[in-house]
């Protein structure tokens, strides 16, 4: 999933009944949100006419949003969801275990083994390995096993009128309504909570960007179709800026007295500060060559290939340089752990 963690949850009031105090904190912050209370159906209402005046037509409006009702179940899971706290640095190693498991590499062998032709089409048509998306698949819903059960309307409506994002789900409800109009069988539309659905469990507005109809059969089938499911998220991952042939990353040996003061990152990324905050500065590959660091398993990449270090159980602990390819992975979904161990479950994938 496209997953959206925003940082702070707001300490807001429990209630259906809602927007009041919250509407007033976010007009405050700059968001854009009605100043006064207003209820489901008339927000409702509010989206349909921004999603008339965006071309959706009457027939789709009227089918989703006639009856829809909100859904608290939703605005109590994302009011449950964790801050992200800058101390708080939980070990990689037990996440490793658990997502780089025999199980998932098993199964993606399986899948890559029985879909040679497939992948091999996938990859020269879009630059990017077969293992890699896979691996995403297997992250995102261990390869289709749970895609959520949610009504992807009523969600993300939910989300919208919540308010806390407010602008962006309204914006995903609009996109969800388009998908319809675009031939997607409004049966299809369950997902997650947070408004993701799918093998890929792409968020609508990535579905409309991105989605592949790979087999020709008129639907971007990323819920059952195989094809469609892998050429989408590698269709995202070009997108994203994967480039070809270059890896995600190598795990590295990093001698005694390796000095990591000089190689400390000092400036601040204005996206997912507290991810990228964690990498060293960028180096050549010649460069971290030359300051005794060797591959501890595959060979070196390119020697004018740019990396960053990363050794997220410290000093003494398993660590690697990290390439731009490895970025791309965090684009799909910001956090360290989630693209260290695709790319991980991709490396065994292939092996
Ligand atoms: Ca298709």
């Amino acid at each position: 999933m496209i997953r959206l963690m925003t940082c702070l949850a707001l300490a807001l009031a429990v209630g259906a009944g809602l927007p009041d105090a919250r509407a007033q904190n976010a007009s405050t912050a700059g968001t854009i949100v009605p100043a006064a209370p207003i209820t489901f159906t008339a927000f409702m209402q509010t989206l349909a006419q921004r999603a008339r005046a965006e071309g959706v037509s009457d027939a789709t409006i009227h089918a989703v949003i006639d009856g829809l009702t909100y859904d608290p179940d939703v605005v109590h899971h994302d009011r449950a969801q964790p801050g992200v706290s800058p101390a708080y640095a939980p070990r990689f190693e037990p996440y490793r275990r658990t997502h780089v498991d025999a199980g998932r590499i098993a199964r993606g062998r399986a899948i890559y083994a029985a879909s040679g032709p497939l992948i091999a089409g996938i990859e020269a048509r879009y630059g990017v390995p077969g293992p890699i998306v896979l691996a995403i698949w297997g992250h995102e819903t261990n390869f289709g096993s749970f895609t959520g059960n949610y009504d992807l309307p009523r969600a993300i409506a939910s989300l919208a009128f919540e308010g806390r994002r407010r602008t962006l789900f309204s914006g995903e409800f609009i996109a969800l309504l388009k998908m319809i109009d675009r031939g997607v069988p409004r049966a299809k539309l369950q997902g997650s909570w947070a408004g993701a659905f799918g093998n890929p469990q792409f968020l609508p507005s990535v579905y409309l960007r991105v989605a592949q109809d790979a087999d020709g059969d008129g639907l971007a089938d990323i819920w059952t179709n195989r094809a469609d499911t892998l050429a989408s998220i590698a269709n995202y991952f070009r997108d994203a800026g994967w480039r070809r042939g270059e890896p995600w990353g190598i795990g590295v040996t990093i001698p005694a007295g390796f000095d990591r003061t000089a190689m400390a990152n000092r400036l601040v990324s204005p996206r997912c500060p507290q991810v990228f905050m964690r990498h060293s500065r960028w180096r050549t590959i010649a460069e971290w060559r030359a300051a005794g660091i060797l591959p501890a398993h595959a060979a070196w990449p390119d020697d004018r290939m740019q990396a960053t270090l990363f050794e997220p159980d410290g000093p003494g602990h398993p660590a690697w340089l990290l390439t731009g390819n490895y970025r791309v992975i965090l684009d799909y979904n910001c956090s360290n752990y989630y693209a260290l161990s695709v790319g991980l479950l991709a490396d065994e994938i292939h092996h």
